[in-house]
């Protein structure tokens, strides 16, 4: 069959393949000791390719065999081939060994599925097969014995090495606090700011011990989810999540479960499937009804998918409940004058979080140096818990088994003043919100929460206030109190041209 022959139409036209995340370059903190741990545990790779340095001491390297190709340092040939379609990707990949090796890179074909993702497919174990139509006990594997290529290598490594090493033995001094749960004024009191696992309140929720998985499948299998970019009909998703080994599995995190399953999230209605933990109190987004930024979603996916570091959206709260399965937490506290955790970049104003490519890279090549830094805390969210992420905390998360979870984001009363800081000083990150009300979210909030929180409001903003202060130098402090001064101090107009109408 001539190379190709499989292939659907929909593949002709499919996108190059999109960077989803940037990459940072690994640090030397992963040591010999660590190597010779992990090259023991890993599997050899199903194409016989070893890792680049074993090219200096091997007799033979078929890289040599790509005729011009093979001048292409190995990063950019891969940065090449992503930009061939399917077709041309098989043709190339039946002209050398080499070759047939950079084609077979599944994130190529990852890239091609969902570019252009078929309405009808069956998953057939590698996202190559599953574009391609060949069902797995066709797949052919050409042994491709002397190629040495980290580019090759190290997403099957990461695929594959044992993360329990760094998921285990957390110190002490580092392991976050374990309560069975915590009353409003507790929380507001002392725990806003800190990170939590409560043990006992989802025991409570009807859905715990009645969602799993399998009870998902059993009554929404044709109900279709999103999966990052994707959506897939829920049968679709359990294969995938039963029958893939991917660096980075495709997440499930779909905003509209409440909708698409019909339950209800009110704590009190008479059919209410969970509610969130009373300790932490009114949600103060809630004054914005349906112009509210998206607050809730569903998370499911196999062992090893999760969350690489980011902060949650526009400063807010939020609660991390597991239902099936288990999550390692790794959190850093974030403050203008803290560093960012190890191996993450933040751009210069901080909107954009640059780590490494997949969660076990990170593992792989900062985790140790991060268990040792200050501020670090680390913990294990089991099923029937629920853990709590303060506001403007990084957070990295790992399922150490399939997993399902829910989640919300919130604003609790002790927290309004950096959420109308964000929305009103960091607009362009401000997201989640349908678009007529992006702009205005500053503006949209305060004004409700005038109507129906006044109080509250004037605290938030006089806290806004002291905050702004206490950032300012010494000059700009008593220029700015002048200003002041003169334009009568603290004010609460809202609809006013100026911008700075509202802030003192
Ligand atoms: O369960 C996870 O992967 C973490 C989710 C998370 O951090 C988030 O929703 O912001
Ligand atoms: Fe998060």
């Amino acid at each position: 069959m001539a190379p190709g022959a499989l292939l659907d139409q929909h593949l002709d036209c499919a996108e190059s393949r999109p960077s989803k995340r940037a990459k940072t370059s690994p640090t030397a903190d992963f040591s010999a000791a660590d190597a010779a741990e992990v090259a023991t545990a890993v599997p050899s790779h199903p194409l016989h390719i070893k890792p680049a340095g074993n090219a200096y001491t091997a007799p033979d390297n078929i890289k040599s065999r790509c005729g011009l190709f093979a001048r292409l340092p190995d990063e950019l040939l891969s940065h090449v081939v992503e930009s061939f379609d399917a077709h041309v990707l098989v043709r190339l990949g039946s002209t050398c060994r080499a070759l047939y090796a950079y084609s077979r890179l599944d994130d190529l074909w990852r890239a091609l599925f969902v570019g252009s993702p078929p309405d009808n497919f069956v998953w057939h174990g590698t996202w190559r097969s599953t574009v391609l139509g060949i069902p797995q006990e066709r797949v052919t594997s050409i042994s491709c014995k002397n190629l040495f290529s980290d580019v090759l290598y190290r997403p099957f490594q990461c695929a594959h090495t044992p993360l329990e090493p760094f998921t285990s033995n957390i110190p002490s001094q580092n392991a976050i606090a374990r309560l069975p749960d915590l009353t409003y004024e507790e929380y507001a009191e002392r725990w806003t700011d800190a990170p939590f696992i409560l043990t006992s309140p989802v025991k409570e929720w009807p859905v715990y011990g009645k969602w799993t998985p399998e009870t998902l499948l059993e009554k929404y299998p044709d109900v279709k989810f999103r999966a990052e970019a994707v959506d897939w009909p829920m049968v679709k998703y359990m294969e995938y999540m039963s029958n893939s080994s991917d660096e980075s599995p495709l997440y499930l995190f779909d905003r509209a479960f409440v909708e698409k399953t019909a339950i209800s999230a009110t704590r009190g209605a008479q059919d209410a499937a969970y509610w969130p933990p009373a300790c932490f109190g009114e949600d103060l987004f809630s004054v914005l009804g349906d112009q509210r930024p998206d607050c809730r979603w569903m998370i499911m996916g196999p062992k090893r998918s999760g969350s690489t570091f980011h902060k949650d959206p526009n400063a807010t709260n939020a609660w991390n409940a597991v239902l099936t399965g288990s999550k390692y937490w790794l959190m850093f506290p974030s403050s203008p004058t803290l560093p960012p955790p190890p191996g993450v970049i933040l751009s210069d104003d901080h909107s954009e979080i640059t780590s490494p490519l997949s969660i076990a890279e990170y593992l792989l090549t900062f985790h140790s140096l991060a268990r040792r830094t200050p501020g670090c805390r680390e913990g294990i969210c089991h099923a029937g818990e629920v853990v709590h992420v303060p506001s403007g905390w990084f957070h990295l998360v790992l399922n150490l088994e399939d997993s399902l979870a829910l989640t919300q984001n919130f604003v609790p009363k002790k927290k309004l003043s950096d959420v109308l800081g964000f929305l009103r000083d960091q607009r362009d990150q401000v997201s989640g919100f349908k678009d007529e009300v992006c702009d205005q979210a500053y503006e949209l909030f305060a004004e409700r929460l005038r109507v129906r929180h006044p109080e509250i409001l004037e605290e938030g903003l006089a806290e806004l206030e002291r905050k702004g202060k206490k950032g300012r130098g010494k000059w700009e402090e008593l220029t700015k109190a002048a200003e002041e001064e003169e334009s009568g101090g603290f004010s609460f107009g809202f609809g006013d041209d100026d911008d700075d109408a509202d802030i003192p």
